[in-house]
């Protein structure tokens, strides 16, 4: 089989890179010293995170000088994500760490006074007329970043690089650029199903379609921006049989009405994921909603249901549940960055807390809001990049009279509570809704974004499985609090609840389970009746 070479230096999901050449026929050889690079016929440089965290890596592992000769000798090269950045002079992320310098230019962060930042989720790489690597104007690709190389016409192609451009609110930027031996791609080919294997396909087989002098091409801006996404949940654990399913609640109670109470068995999570991968959700997330005691942490069954699905759905996947400081069962102890390193090399490409979150952001909030620099939130974020590092909020509603009642974040609400109260507090909880916590929703999600979490999963136990809708007045009021992207969950019932939460909230993604695993609807019928209304958003390709 023909091989291609990777660096293997990086932190974050590279399985998914690794299932996705070996599903296009090709072997993958890891690059583990510079002196390896020279093996390298195919040279495929991934990168996740940090700019500066990456570059320090190469140079003080001495690989600058050894990544250059492979690019100045011709010989294929591909770039993806930080692996397209580093090509650049350098980043605001880290201005005193210099790039490789290969293209000139300068990589700054997106504008975030009106946009949710990071950029997360499925958008252009348009090459309006012509293909390059397979890349289509009509395919959307999976993009996670806060910093990007601003696109100005002509600059780049003035120094022979064909682009393809995305943009994103009022800010167009580089999605990918090619010239000669190289490719690079701001977006995740591996993560960004049929249209990004057809990429990492193109560049294996050499099929570049660029013109043979060199000449860079100019495209047009890209008009449509961010897709709305669609994302299916799976809520995993064991039932009383000892077999791991997918479950789902009525504001979180599993347990089946009959006298039984037998946990709710809806399937298996593997095959699952991959129906609502092959229906066109635009992620997956799994959350285990026990935390599998007793169990040795490198035996979590939930590593196994990573590694399976990564194998055959090419959208990003989140796991939550269980990511804390932690004893194991022969009393190690065990970090939650060291569990975070588990599921993101089984697969996973983000992680979500949810308990942990908000014990820390109360001490956090009872310091004085001093950032501690040893939470979960702030180590995974410090390596794997805040993309990386979802909140996952299990908020439910405190009715009062009047806001002057309580010392917390109130709104007026359209739905009064059982006494007729006008306004209500949203208090969070633990340990799955079985706590309930003196924090409300927005000291929360704004004590996590300082703390470097770069998305919030907002669940809603007052409406989780009541198929009625989402709580837009929760997601405006937490929208309202913070930058970064904002995932709607709880209530979903059918496809005009996605429309309405799109378009009357500002929420960045919008997630289902129930109406899915019932098969009462598919991803696809939502993402149909989306597109009917006019919405942006990705429609899968075959
Ligand atoms: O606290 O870090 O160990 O994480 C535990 C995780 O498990 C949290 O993310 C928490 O939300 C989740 N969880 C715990 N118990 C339950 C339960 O249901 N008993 N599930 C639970 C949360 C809520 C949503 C659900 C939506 C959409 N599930 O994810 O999928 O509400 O449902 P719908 O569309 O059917 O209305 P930690």
């Amino acid at each position: 089989m023909p091989v291609v070479y990777l660096l293997d230096y990086v932190a974050g999901n590279i399985r998914s890179l690794v299932n996705a050449i070996e599903k296009l026929g090709y072997t993958v050889e890891w690059i583990r010293s510079p002196e390896d690079v020279a093996k390298a016929d195919k040279l495929i440089l991934p990168g996740v995170g940090h700019f500066g965290h990456c570059m320090t890596q190469f140079s003080s592992a001495n690989y600058l000088a050894a990544i250059r000769k492979h690019i100045e000798s011709g010989k294929p090269f591909m770039g993806i994500c930080v692996g397209l950045q580093a090509l650049f002079e350098g980043s605001s992320e880290d201005p005193d760490v210099p790039g490789l310098g290969i293209i000139k230019g300068n990589l700054d962060r997106f504008d975030d006074a009106s946009k949710s930042v990071p950029h997360i989720g499925w958008n252009s790489a348009n090459t309006r007329d012509k293909q390059i690597y397979g890349m289509r104007p009509s395919s959307k690709y999976y993009y996670v970043h806060s910093y990007k190389v601003s696109y100005r016409l002509g600059e780049l192609e003035r120094q022979g690089w064909t682009v393809a451009t995305a943009r994103y609110g009022d800010e167009e930027f580089v999605g990918a650029v090619a010239k000669g031996n190289i490719l690079a791609t701001q977006f995740h080919p591996e993560k960004s199903g049929v249209a990004g294997l057809r990429v990492i396909k193109s560049f294996l087989d050499g099929n570049s379609g660029i013109d043979g002098n060199g000449t860079g091409h100019i495209f047009q801006a890209a008009k449509e921006g961010l897709t709305k996404r669609v994302i299916a949940c799976l809520d995993v654990r064991t039932n009383d049989q000892g077999d791991l399913v997918v479950t789902k609640g009525d504001q979180y109670d599993v347990r089946e009405k009959s006298s039984g109470r037998n946990v709710r068995n809806l399937g298996k999570p593997v095959e699952m994921a991959r129906k609502y991968y092959e229906q066109g959700a635009d992620e997956v997330t799994f959350l285990n909603i026990t935390s599998f005691r007793d169990c040795p942490l490198a035996d979590l069954p939930m590593l196994e249901i990573l590694r399976r699905t990564s194998e055959t759905v090419f959208v990003p996947l989140t796991i939550g549940g269980g990511i804390r400081d932690t004893t194991d069962t022969d009393g190690t102890k065990v970090s939650a960055l060291e569990i975070a390193t588990m599921y993101f090399k089984s697969g996973a490409d983000k992680v979500s807390i949810g308990s942990d979150a908000v014990l820390t952001a109360e001490e956090y909030i009872a310091g004085g809001k001093k950032l501690f620099g040893n939470t979960a939130i702030e180590q995974i974020s410090s390596v794997y990049g805040n993309q990386a590092v979802v909140i996952s909020v299990d908020p439910k509603r405190v009715y009062i009279s009047k806001p002057a009642e309580t010392r917390h974040n109130t709104i007026s609400t359209k739905f009064p509570g059982p006494n007729g109260e006008s306004a209500c507090w949203y208090a969070c909880t633990i340990k799955g809704g079985r706590e309930t916590r003196d924090l409300d929703v927005v000291e929360l999600v704004t004590a996590v974004e300082a703390m470097g979490a770069g998305e919030i999963l907002l669940n809603c136990i007052d409406k989780d499985g009541t198929n009625s809708g989402f709580d837009l007045e929760l997601i405006e009021q937490v929208k309202n609090a913070i930058k970064i992207p904002v995932i709607a969950s709880s209530g979903a019932g059918n496809p005009d609840h996605f429309e309405e939460v799109f378009s009357k909230t500002r929420t960045d993604a919008a997630l289902g389970a129930g109406m899915f695993h019932r098969g009462e609807y598919t991803v696809k019928q939502v993402k149909d009746a989306l597109a009917e209304k006019g919405l942006i958003i990705r429609l899968s390709e075959s």
